[in-house]
């Protein structure tokens, strides 16, 4: 699987996790969330940054002055992928568990948002794939739009400012059969209510893959008017000669159902 890891550079951190990198005292070091995406086209509509509150993320260091934050297992593949100063070798300098991660602030490269986005719970990550980071596009993103109108509903029970799940979501693809925002469309369609609702959200993220994909056209950004087909490689090119995404690939593993 090749994916596009993005880095949402760290503005203000939440207090646990701000103590631990206080401690570290690396001063004017700058450290990142690294989500993997497959949909590099979507960034414009990133409206937060997910991790999984139990899951435990390390800070490595990938050279003098820049540091990722994800998981141990997206770190040990890294290193032989170029990713890090010195091949094969991973320094971690601290572990930070997704729940003290909740509320810190990131930039997201392309996002509307320019203040910013929130790193926010999302149970349903899975710590086995990509870099245990994920970037939220609830416009296209059935699973995204399902866990921030979750969080949003129970922000107390979750810990988190219920503004923090309500930034504007703008539409990023128009298709013929899901319209503006296919997600929103078909979590509505499918009659889904939760993220729990796996079943039925894995049937959604499908047909959004494919109706984006095939049927896709751009209504934001450089390369509005386009077809997503031809759109997604230049998106993903711009993002990486800029500096703010990189090449990412994952050895195949044997699929695990989600809702097995
Ligand atoms: C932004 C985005 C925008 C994504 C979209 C999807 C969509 P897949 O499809 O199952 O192979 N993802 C990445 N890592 C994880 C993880 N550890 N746990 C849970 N979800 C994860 O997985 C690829 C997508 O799943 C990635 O692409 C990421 O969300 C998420 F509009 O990034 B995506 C119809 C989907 N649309």
């Amino acid at each position: 699987q090749e994916y596009t890891a993005l880095k949402l550079k760290v503005k203000t951190w939440a207090d646990k996790a701000g103590e631990t990198i206080n401690g570290l005292k690396l001063e004017g070091a700058n450290f990142y969330l690294v989500p993997a995406t497959l949909r590099p086209e979507t960034m414009y509509g990133q409206t937060c940054c997910f991790v999984g509150p139990k899951i435990n993320y390390g800070v490595f260091k990938v050279n003098d002055n820049d540091y990722f934050v994800i998981t141990n297992r997206a770190a040990r593949n890294m290193a032989y992928q170029g990713v890090f100063a010195k091949e094969g070798n991973i320094e971690q300098v601290a572990e930070i568990q997704g729940a003290d991660l909740v509320g810190t602030l990131v930039n997201a490269p392309l996002s509307i948002h320019k203040e910013g986005v929130r790193v926010l719970p999302m149970e349903t990550v899975l710590p086995t794939k990509g870099t245990g980071v994920v970037t939220s596009v609830p416009s296209d993103s059935p699973d995204d739009y399902a866990t921030i109108m979750d969080l949003a509903k129970k922000a107390e029970y979750y810990g988190i400012q219920k503004e923090w799940a309500e930034l504007e979501i703008p539409a990023i693809i128009n298709t013929p059969s899901y319209g503006d925002k296919c997600a929103e469309f078909l979590v509505k369609k499918l009659k889904i209510s939760s993220p729990k609702d796996t079943k039925q959200l894995e049937e959604a993220k499908e047909l959004a893959y494919k109706e984006g994909f095939y049927q896709g056209t751009m209504v934001i950004g450089e390369f509005k008017g386009e077809k997503v087909e031809t759109a997604k490689p230049k998106v993903r090119k711009q993002l990486i000669e800029a500096g703010e995404a990189f090449v990412y690939s994952e050895p195949e593993r044997k699929v695990v159902s989600r809702s097995a």
